[in-house]
This record gives structure tokens, sequence and C-alpha cells, in this order.
């Protein structure tokens, strides 16, 4: 496709992320308008060739594809309170950090004024934005993925979870717990060795070196889980709770917090209790996982 023949794209927001997506646009040819509440933040990408809008309703009527990576949901709410009247026929690719409930009031909002609705969460940082290091979830209408999705990946590889507005959000918040755990740990570690000398900047290439072998682990943990198949395991729930108290003993000597493992070192006393000691590690998803309705939707290709 040629430069000329690129869709247009509005961005509207210039924050941290807003400025970098806004800058991937225009360096891949994307004719691209911008908005920001504080209008003095379009300068430098106006010099780079993006026409500044002066107001939300000019900034929205200026193409089909309208991107908001605001800071939260009120924000979009109270920008786009504006410029109803214009919203009908496009599509708006809501980028701000939203509760699945959320998305899905704007997606019915957005749709009672005629506008078709993608729902994104960004996983990546500002300066991941256009790098292979990032990536962004998306889910509502299929057509406005199908029909934006090579402008979606100018931003970064997109991966598209069905067609309920709530669902990138929910593997949003999936991906930011299981990142919440290792970072925890990485920082419970940290305190456990500063008093022995090694201090967090030392330790943090030896926890990367351990997380990427973790991480090669997880289609196997996957495997388990998925199956309920806990009989096979080289790691089991008994041996793991010898290790989580050696941790929590240590952890207790040194006056350092026991508070991100007891949970654990709980739920592996429960399963033993039942009689599941000799179990895989992974069967403690049996205590995890509630009753719930039906899988959530697996990204398309
Ligand atoms: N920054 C990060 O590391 C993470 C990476 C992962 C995704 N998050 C989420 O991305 C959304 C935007 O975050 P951000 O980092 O770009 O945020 P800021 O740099 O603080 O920019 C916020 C922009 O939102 C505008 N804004 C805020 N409130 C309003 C409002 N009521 N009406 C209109 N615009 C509003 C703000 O405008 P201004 O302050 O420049 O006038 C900025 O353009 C977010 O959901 C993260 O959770 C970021």
């Amino acid at each position: 496709m040629s430069e000329r023949t690129k869709p247009h794209v509005t961005v509207l927001s210039l924050g941290r992320m807003g400025a970098a997506i806004a800058a991937a646009f225009l360096d891949s040819g994307h004719p691209t308008t911008v908005w920001n509440r504080t209008a003095a933040k379009a300068g430098a990408l106006v010099a780079r060739g993006a026409v500044r809008a002066a107001t939300v309703t000019e900034a929205v009527t200026a193409g089909p594809l309208v991107i908001a990576p605001l800071l939260d949901h009120d924000a979009v709410r109270q920008t786009l309170a504006s410029a109803t009247p214009v919203l009908h026929g496009r599509t708006l690719v809501n980028l701000a950090n939203s509760t699945p409930d959320q998305a899905r009031e704007l997606a019915a909002w957005a749709s009672g004024h005629g506008a078709d609705y993608l729902d994104g969460a960004m996983l990546a940082l500002p300066d991941t934005v256009a790098t292979p290091d990032g990536f962004f979830l998306y889910s509502g209408s299929r057509r406005a993925f199908t029909t934006h999705r090579r402008a979606l990946e100018v931003m970064a590889p997109a991966h598209y979870f069905g067609t309920d507005p709530g669902a990138a959000e929910v593997h949003d918040l999936a991906l930011l717990g299981t990142g919440y755990a290792a970072l925890t740990g990485f920082l419970h570690s940290a305190a456990l060795l500063a008093p022995a000398g090694t201090t967090p900047e030392t330790f943090a290439p030896l926890a990367a070196r351990w997380l990427h072998g973790m991480a090669e682990f997880l289609p196997e943990l996957a495997r388990e889980a998925g199956s309920a198949t806990y009989s096979d395991g080289v790691s089991t729930v008994d041996l793991n709770r010898a290790g989580v108290d050696s941790l929590i003993g240590l952890s207790r000597a040194a006056g350092v917090a026991t508070d991100v493992h007891e949970p654990l070192k709980a739920l592996l006393d429960r399963r033993s209790a039942d009689g599941h000691g000799g179990d895989s590690f992974s069967s403690v998803y049996e205590l995890l996982r509630g009753a719930h309705p039906g899988p959530w939707p697996r990204p398309e290709a």
C-alpha cells in the first residue's frame, strides 16, 4: 500500500502513550490528526506532519478511525461528550485503561451514536509502541477489527478476543496479575538479599534469567491445569510446601515481610491436607478456579 492510500487516523490525547502512537502513525505514513486537552503538547507532532485539531469534533470529523489513548474511562466520556453528533459511521478505538464493564458501557454508548467500537488494552510502554516488545489486545466490533487491523498493527501486534467489548480488559487484568506476582516476588527477594550485600541491581539479571526459564515452563503448567492431569509433574505440592516454608522462615528470621508467600503457603497446605501432596504444583489451580459459566474467549488468528 503506498503512503498516499494509507487511511487517515485521529489520535485523541497526547500523553505518553498518545504521543508515541501519533508518532508511529506519522512514521508509517498515515495522515494523522491529533487533539489534546492541553493543546501545547501537539507542537512536536505538528512539526513532524500531524494536523492539530482545535476541537474534539474537528478531530473526530477528520477521518473514519478515532484512537483514544486517554487517561481513563471518565476522560474518554468527557472528551467525546462534545462530539456525539459526528460519531456516526466512525470507528472508536478506546485504549484507556478501563474495567470490563466500563468497556461494555462505552460500547453500548458508541453504538447508540452510530459508531463501531473496539476496546483495546495496551501491553506496551511508551518506548515499546511500534516495536516487537509491545502488543495490544482488542475486543468488540469484529468488523472494526477486520477493517482497521492493518492500521492498528502500526501501534503494536494486535490480538482479537471476540465481540464482548470487555474481553480485552479481562485479559489485560489477567496479564497484570501474572506480572504483579512475579514483580512482587522479585522485590521480596531483593529485600531478603539486601542485608547480605546483594543489591537489587546485582540481583536483577539473575532473577531475569530465572524468570525466563519459568516462562519456558508455562506451557507445561498450562497443559496440566488445562487437562486437570496432576499425577506426572516433577515438582509436587509437598516439595514446594517445604520450599515455601523455608523461604518464609528465612524471611521471618531476617525481619523481612512474609506477606508475599503466606497466601501460597496456605494454598499448598490445603492441597496437602486434602490428600494431594503428591500431585504436581500446578494442582493449586483446583483451589484458585471458581465456577464460571464457560471459557473466556481465546485470541483469534
Ligand atoms: N504510561 C504507561 O507506562 C502505561 C503503559 C500501558 C498503558 N497505560 C495506560 O495508557 C493510558 C494512557 O496513559 P499515559 O501514560 O499516556 O497517560 P498520561 O501521560 O498521563 O496522559 C494522559 C492523557 O489523558 C489526557 N486526559 C486526562 N484526563 C482528561 C480529561 N478529563 N479530558 C481530556 N483529556 C484528559 C491528558 O491530557 P493533558 O493532561 O495532557 O491535558 C493526557 O493527554 C492510561 O489508561 C494508562 O493506564 C499507560
